[in-house]
């Protein structure tokens, strides 16, 4: 690298010329891949688009932000000594102190001097006669790397939609994905908040508590269930931190990736009389669980009767939460199954509603249609605010990967090898881009997990999979095109066979004009995507090609 490159240290390890491993992202899973690979000896760089590590957790800063895996659950298990030594808080812990631990990694790995800061990585390309990536950077430099990781997150590409006089309003404009850092003060403020997804429904309760008035405007209700945080009971976490070896083993081998113990086959929700139905469905809404109507009966996402179970269930609790019927209808979701856009964990989500400064504009009845300096318009109604929220969500999973000009072979470009929906192998790689891993990309079960769990086994499976092919004398991995065909056909399969891919949702990329319709995680849970993904390479990398 020459003197005056921008990402020249001088006295570090990376004066000297190539990188074996360039990572795009310091979120979780480049954090953690940064460790892991440089603890193979790998000359690794990690590059990041913020001035801080966390990735979605240093973005989403949003009031209300928490995670809905249990905190004791979302956290790294490759190091016993950092299970031992973090405290959490909380059941659920909030964004604040989930930034706090990844932060803590970071210096407790000594990971900072291999991570770029504010530095977007704006292009990818594979250089086919010198077997290695050439990757630019917004600010200008170009690095080289023999491999290039992508840790680019699913949920990092955020969209703010293009309506008629955002431009010109007077009042202030938030985005849920890119809060600013200082507090915000909503007091004595009409804010308008657009979006109830995930985002939204935690942030609602926190702004309401805050604003003289709320007005939310909802295109589709979102099925919520009530988180039930609280402060971590200390004689269960001192229980789980000293059976963390066990702990962690049941995610691994769950389909979610929290411990589950296994259980015994659910039987069908029609086969069950209503009382016993009601039970467990009563049951599965106290634990405040995102997974636990998972555990009630086994054919909720595939039969759509046995989903109307579910889905009333959770209607009639959302219509004896909020007090005013009408309101209350326009909360209740009824044009998708139960489950089939993700569910969302709230603390008071419904209950806001029963608030007499808040108020819910139904966005199917009266469309949204433009901004002026001082309101926000629907059909004929103009709702004066002095600050607008957006919650409206990601180009999920496929965004932040085709916002990066990423070519391969013969400078083919990903979004022309993606034009009809991403397709990869195992979610980890695709055909023609050698060398090039993904970590938690389309075709992994990657959002229906537990992101750290499936994070882990990623970065673990590419570092096994770097040092195999050093041992080797290998210097290209791709996978091959018959081995991607079967992948993605089987992902298809598993995700035709049930209600899922009936809503809109970001899972289909149906939030995003033009984008493909096709659902990308792999439903076949962690496990059995664990032990395939082991198979593969037990059998000498069967459907890569290695030269
Ligand atoms: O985004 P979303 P999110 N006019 O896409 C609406 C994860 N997450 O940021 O459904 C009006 O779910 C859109 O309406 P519709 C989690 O996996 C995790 O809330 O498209 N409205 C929808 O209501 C989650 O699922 C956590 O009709 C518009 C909303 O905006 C994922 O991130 C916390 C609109 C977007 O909801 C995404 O959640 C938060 C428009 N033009 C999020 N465009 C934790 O685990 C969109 N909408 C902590």
């Amino acid at each position: 690298m020459s003197g005056d490159d921008p990402l020249h240290r001088p006295g570090s390890a990376d004066d000297a010329g190539p990188y074996d491993v360039i990572v795009v992202g310091a979120g979780p899973a480049g954090l953690y891949a940064l460790h892991r690979l440089r603890g193979l000896g790998l000359r690794t760089l990690v590059l990041e688009a913020a001035d801080g590590v966390g990735g979605t957790w240093y973005w989403n800063r949003y009031p209300g932000a928490r995670c809905d895996v249990e905190s004791m659950f979302y956290s790294y298990s490759f190091s016993p000594e950092l299970e031992q030594e973090w405290e959490w808080t909380e059941r659920y812990a909030g964004q604040p102190e989930i930034l706090r631990y990844l932060d803590h990694v970071a210096d407790r790995f000594d990971l900072r001097r291999d991570i770029r800061l504010g530095t977007r990585v704006s292009a990818a390309h594979f250089d086919e006669a010198g077997g290695r990536w050439r990757i630019r950077t917004r600010e200008g430099a170009t690095l080289t790397a023999s491999y290039c990781v992508m840790a680019t997150g699913c949920l990092s590409h955020s969209r703010l939609p293009a309506i008629e006089g955002l431009d010109d309003f007077g009042g202030s404009v938030y985005r849920t994905a890119r809060w600013p850092h200082e507090d915000v003060d909503f007091s004595g403020r009409r804010v308008a908040v657009i979006g109830t997804g995930s985002s939204a429904v935690q942030a609602i309760p926190l702004i309401a508590g805050q604003a003289a008035q709320l007005t939310v405007f909802q295109r589709t209700p979102n099925f919520s269930l009530p988180a039930r945080n609280r402060p971590l009971d200390p004689a269960e976490w001192t229980r789980t931190k000293r059976n963390y070896p066990h702990v962690r083993e049941l995610a691994r081998q769950s389909v979610s990736g929290v411990p589950q113990a296994p259980h015994a086959a659910l039987g069908s929700a029609l086969a069950a009389r209503p009382a016993e139905r009601e039970a467990r469905y009563r049951h599965a809404w106290e634990a405040g669980s995102l997974f636990s109507f998972a555990d009630t009966y086994s054919d909720l996402i595939t039969d759509s009767e046995a989903n109307e179970t579910a889905g009333d269930f959770v209607r009639a609790r959302i219509r004896e939460t909020v007090n005013d019927p009408a309101v209350a209808e326009r909360l209740v979701p009824r044009h998708y199954p139960f489950g089939a856009k993700r569910l969302c964990l709230d603390s008071g989500y419904y209950e806001t509603f029963n608030r007499s400064h808040v108020t819910l504009v139904d966005l199917r009845s009266s469309p949204l249609t433009r901004v002026t300096p001082q309101a926000v318009v629907t059909g004929a109604d103009e709702h004066p605010v002095d600050s607008i929220v957006f919650a409206t969500g990601f180009d999920a999973m496929t965004g932040a990967l085709l916002a990066v000009d990423i070519r391969g072979r013969e400078g083919r470009t990903l979004k022309a090898a993606w034009a009809d929906g991403p397709r990869t192998y195992l979610g980890l790689a695709t055909a023609g881009f050698p060398n090039l891993f993904l970590i938690t990309g389309p075709g992994s079960p990657s959002v229906l997990s537990n992101m750290i769990v499936s994070i882990e086994q990623h970065v673990d499976w590419i570092a096994d999979t770097l040092q195999w092919l050093s041992l080797r004398g290998a210097t290209s991995f791709e996978a091959a095109h018959e081995a991607e065909d079967a992948w993605t056909a089987h992902v298809d399969a598993l995700s035709a066979a049930t209600l899922l891919p009936r809503a809109a949702s970001w899972w289909t990329g149906a939030n995003i004009a033009g984008k493909p319709r096709t659902f990308m995680p792999y439903l076949g849970g962690v496990k059995s995507y664990r032990e395939t993904c082991d198979a593969v390479a037990a059998d000498g990398y069967r459907g890569f090609i290695v030269t």
